[in-house]
């Protein structure tokens, strides 16, 4: 039987999901698209998910980009296909009611990078490799790109990547605020999943509270974000898991969150 084209780990509560294309350095074609949207679409109403992480199988690359050599063969319908589908993934990710936490090992560019950018948090390699390079490709962004770019890290950085197109280094990215924080090669995998088992512990009803109004704050004037947080703040008074965090810091114990 052929590798699956992306592999599911569990590890408790932390979902590891895998781009399993080594070869092609995880170059994301049509059928890596869909399965990535249906596994993301799994995590999202598994209940024993609260976070899911994201990577890229070996040791050179997260994701390089787009397919290429399925690019150049795309009709104009299929290419809009392919546009769709991405969208819709990088849109399901984004929207997910759980946070989602990009492990960049390696290359993320093109499609990668777009792929990266639709998650919650970023750690990344030291070695990893970031960038926009569809310029070379006589393309821009497709993915939602040059908007998350935007949103993410501000102008100078978005038109920095998507005009020179050259890949930064993961300490560039971080200054530029694309990845939220820089780890050893040999300490990524160690320290993601320490990010990620402490959002396991916390309050899924408020994480998801938070990724809500972040994410629509970014899209609204301030008086209506206010107005969401607050909808959102009142909401989690109706839930066993505020009474249970609020109960245990005066208790002086450890909160133990149910998902209610
Ligand atoms: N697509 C397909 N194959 C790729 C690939 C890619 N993006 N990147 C690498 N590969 C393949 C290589 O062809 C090679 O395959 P074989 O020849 O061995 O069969 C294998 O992976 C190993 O790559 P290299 O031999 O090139 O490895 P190197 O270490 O020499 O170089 C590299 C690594 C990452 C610098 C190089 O592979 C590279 O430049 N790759 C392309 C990076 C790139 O340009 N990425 C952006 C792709 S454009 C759209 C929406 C979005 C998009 C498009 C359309 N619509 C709205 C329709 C997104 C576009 C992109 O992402």
């Amino acid at each position: 039987m052929s590798e699956p084209i992306v592999t599911t780990l569990d590890r408790d509560a932390v979902r590891i999901l895998t781009v399993n294309r080594p070869d092609k350095l995880n170059a994301l074609n049509r059928q890596t698209l869909e399965t990535l949207d249906q596994a993301f679409a799994a995590a999202a109403t598994d209940a024993a998910v609260r976070v899911v992480v994201l990577t890229g199988a070996g040791a050179k690359a997260f994701v390089a980009g787009a397919d290429i050599a399925e690019m150049n063969r795309l009709t104009p319908p299929q290419g809009r296909d392919f546009s769709l589908l991405g969208q819709r993934l990088m849109q399901r990710i984004e929207r997910l009611p759980k946070p989602v936490v990009a492990m960049v090992n390696g290359y993320a560019l093109g499609g990668g990078l777009e792929l990266a950018m639709a998650c919650h948090l970023r750690v990344a390699a030291e070695s990893a490799r970031l960038g926009q390079p569809e310029i070379n490709l006589g393309l821009i962004p497709g993915f939602g790109g040059t908007q998350r770019l935007l949103r993410l890290a501000g102008r100078a950085a978005a038109l920095e990547l998507c005009l020179l197109g050259s890949p930064v280094t993961a300490a560039r990215a971080f200054e530029l605020g694309i990845v939220n924080r820089v780890v050893a090669d040999a300490e990524l995998e160690a320290q993601t999943l320490q990010i990620a088992e402490q959002l396991a512990r916390s309050a899924p009803l408020a994480l998801r509270g938070v990724l809500d109004a972040v994410l629509a704050g970014g899209e609204c004037a301030l008086e209506q974000g206010l107005e969401f947080e607050t909808a959102q703040f009142g909401l989690l008074f109706a839930t066993e898991d505020m009474r249970e965090g609020t109960g245990a810091f005066l208790e002086r114990r450890k909160p133990r969150f149910a998902n209610r």
